[in-house]
């Protein structure tokens, strides 16, 4: 196990760090204080060959012009915020509206634009990164100081780890998550499009014109939300379903999990043969097809285009303070916010 670190740019002065973490097997996974961004994730497809499964950017300027989340960690509170306002005990709270009039994934300057301390952490089959950032008592509009603290471990069996953990002073609002966009062809050699997804869900949040969910709850059978028995991401692109045609065609969905506890969502691209498998505590996936991800970049060599990527975002449903009927993502002082979701590659050698 091996863990080197580089500089990679600064920001306001401040210089911002990647660190690579590499297992015995040959796995690397980098990643920057910046962000908690993940830069790459290199893993060997069915014939052994490493390439990057991941979209990111080579300087650090183009992360600040350019970049749609990319790979970062996303807070305090994932999705959007209808209105960019909420009420805790009767008091009525007003965030950034930096989709305006809606918030988005945490504001102006979210997690995802902010330095986190790092440390690295050496385990005997492990290596990884510890993250910690405190949330100043009205950052972007919420309450509460918010210490959050992060772990990336990446182990010897190609799985990465992320725990997240975080305590408040006041209560306040708490919904985190990784916005890594997968591409499992290696090196964007193709779109996500031919990517298969499979997950036990029966279920998902309707959403309107703003992507914001309407409260309403589908049931997914016979529709292309049915990921049960594995289905091709092209089949909500390509499909008049009127709800992958408001997202941009494609998916830009909460999908909420058949089950309580452990889930698990397998994504996989047949020609390079690889898998990932995801383990999650949480009570729903973001699946997000890429579908604005076009624009005037390239993303280390590729012009940016629509289902580039995929992202499976796992977290508490989106604006959630919003809905009665959803989960609660409030956090109290009294409590301690805690997730995990872990990310395993590994790739299908039948047929070399
Ligand atoms: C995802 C989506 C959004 C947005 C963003 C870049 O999480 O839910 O619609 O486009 O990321």
């Amino acid at each position: 196990m091996k863990l080197v670190e580089r500089e990679f740019g600064h920001y306001y002065g401040e210089p911002v760090m990647e660190y690579t973490l590499t297992n015995d097997s040959g796995m690397s996974v980098s990643c920057l204080n910046y962000g908690c961004t993940i830069t790459k994730i290199i893993v060997p497809d069915r014939h052994g060959k490493f390439e990057n499964v991941v979209l990111g950017f080579d300087t650090l300027e183009e992360y600040v012009d350019f970049s749609p989340y990319f790979g970062s960690v996303i807070g305090r509170v994932a999705g959007r915020i209808k209105y960019a306002a909420f009420e805790l005990d009767g008091v009525e709270y007003k965030l950034a509206a930096n989709e305006f009039p809606n918030h988005l994934h945490g504001g102006r300057k979210g997690f995802d634009k902010r330095i986190w301390k790092t440390e690295p952490v050496e385990q005997e089959d492990a290596v990884g990164i510890r993250y910690t950032y405190l949330s100043l008592d009205g950052e972007e509009g919420y309450p509460g100081n918010l210490e959050i603290n992060i772990l990336y471990l990446l182990s010897n069996t190609n799985e990465l780890n992320i725990t997240y953990e975080a305590k408040t002073d006041r209560k306040t609002l708490v919904n985190l998550t990784n916005h890594s966009y997968f591409n499992l062809s290696g090196n964007l050699k193709r779109d996500c499009t031919d990517h298969i997804l499979q997950l036990n869900s029966d279920r998902f949040l309707e959403l309107g014109y703003d992507l914001i969910p309407t409260g309403k709850i589908m049931e997914s059978k016979n529709t292309s939300f049915d990921f049960n028995q594995g289905r091709l991401l092209k089949s909500g692109i390509k499909s008049t379903h009127s709800q992958n045609v408001l997202v941009g065609n494609g998916y830009d969905h909460p999908l909420l999990f058949a089950k309580k506890g452990e889930n698990t969502i397998t994504l996989s691209e047949k020609e390079s043969g690889r898998s990932l498998m995801i383990t999650t505590d949480q009570p729903c996936v973001v699946l997000y097809t890429s579908n604005q991800l076009s624009g005037s970049f390239s993303i280390s060599g590729v012009p940016a285009r629509n289902y580039l990527g995929v992202c499976l975002e796992t977290q508490g449903l989106p604006d959630a303070i919003h809905h009665p009927n959803f989960p609660s993502i409030i956090l109290n002082p009294e409590d301690v916010y805690q997730s995990t979701t872990r990310y395993r590659f590994f790739a299908n050698t039948i047929g070399v």
